[in-house]
C-alpha cells in the first residue's frame, strides 16, 4: 500500500469513526427511518445502532452496550416475532387455548423493542439541554428543566424491580407526562408517546455500576440527546394534531 492508498483507507476508517457525530444525528428520525421497527413482510427487526459501541464511553461502556443491544434488545425482537407467529398459528388452527399467553408475551417483547429502539437514539456523547417547544412545555408542565430532571431521575431510580423511567407526550391532555414503567409495558397511560426513556433494568448498568442504579441514572443525564427528544415531540405533535 503506498502513501496515497494508506491515506485514503485512513480517511475511510476515520469517516466510519466520525459517522455518529457527522451524520447520524444530522438526519431526522424520519429520514433515517430510525423508528421503523418492522420490515416489508411485517416482521419486527432491529435497526443498526447509529454509532459505534464505544461511542458513549466513558458514560456507557462498550461491553455493556454490546450485550444490551445484541442480547437483550435483540432477544426481545426475536421473541416478539415468535409471539406474533404463535398468535397467527392459533388463529389459523382455530385453537385459542394459549392465545392469551402469546398476547401477553407480545405486549412485553414488542414494548421492549420499542423502548430500546428509542433509548439508543436518546443518547449521545456530549451534554445537551432542551430548547424550543420542548423546553417551553417542560417549564409549563413541570416548573423548570431542573424540576423535570429531578422528577424523571427519582422516578427512574425508584422503579420496583426492572423497568423504565419515561418522559412522554400525552395527546389526550396535550401535556408532557412522566411514567414509571415496570418491566416494559406496565403502568403506562393509554396514548402516551415516549420522548425520552431511561432503562433501569440491571443489564443496563450492572457491569460498570454494580448495584448502584442511582449513580447510573445520574450519570446518564450527561449523555442525553435532548435534540432527539425535541424531534420526538415535534413528530408526536404532528401525528396527533
Ligand atoms: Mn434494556
Amino acid at each position: 500500500m503506498d502513501r496515497k492508498e494508506f491515506f485514503k483507507s485512513g480517511l475511510i476508517l476515520g469517516g466510519a469513526t466520525l459517522l455518529p457525530e457527522n451524520s447520524a444525528f444530522s438526519q431526522s428520525l424520519v429520514e433515517n427511518k430510525t423508528d421503523v421497527l418492522v420490515d416489508k413482510d411485517g416482521n419486527f427487526f432491529q435497526q443498526p445502532l447509529l454509532y459505534t459501541e464505544s461511542f458513549l464511553e466513558p458514560f456507557m461502556d462498550a461491553e455493556t452496550l454490546h450485550l444490551h443491544y445484541t442480547f437483550h434488545h435483540g432477544g426481545a425482537v426475536k421473541a416478539a416475532n415468535k409471539d406474533l407467529q404463535m398468535i397467527k398459528k392459533s388463529l389459523d388452527e382455530n385453537n385459542l387455548e394459549t392465545v392469551d399467553y402469546w398476547t401477553k408475551k407480545l405486549s412485553y417483547h414488542l414494548s421492549s423493542h420499542i423502548l430500546h429502539s428509542i433509548f439508543w437514539t436518546n443518547l449521545t456523547n456530549k451534554a445537551s439541554s432542551p430548547k424550543g417547544d420542548l423546553l417551553k412545555r417542560i417549564e409549563k408542565d413541570f416548573g423548570s428543566f431542573d424540576k423535570l430532571k429531578m422528577y424523571l431521575a427519582k422516578t427512574a431510580k425508584d422503579v420496583d424491580g426492572n423497568g423504565w423511567g419515561i418522559l412522554g407526550y400525552q395527546p389526550y391532555t396535550d401535556k408532557l407526562t412522566i411514567l414509571q414503567c415496570e418491566n416494559h409495558e406496565k403502568l403506562t397511560q393509554w396514548g402516551v408517546i415516549p420522548l425520552l426513556v431511561i432503562d433501569v433494568w440491571e443489564h443496563a448498568y450492572y457491569l460498570k455500576f454494580k448495584n448502584k442504579r442511582t449513580d447510573f441514572v445520574d450519570n446518564l443525564f450527561s449523555i442525553i440527546n435532548w435534540d432527539n427528544a425535541s424531534e420526538r415531540l415535534e413528530n408526536a405533535l404532528k401525528i396527533t394534531k
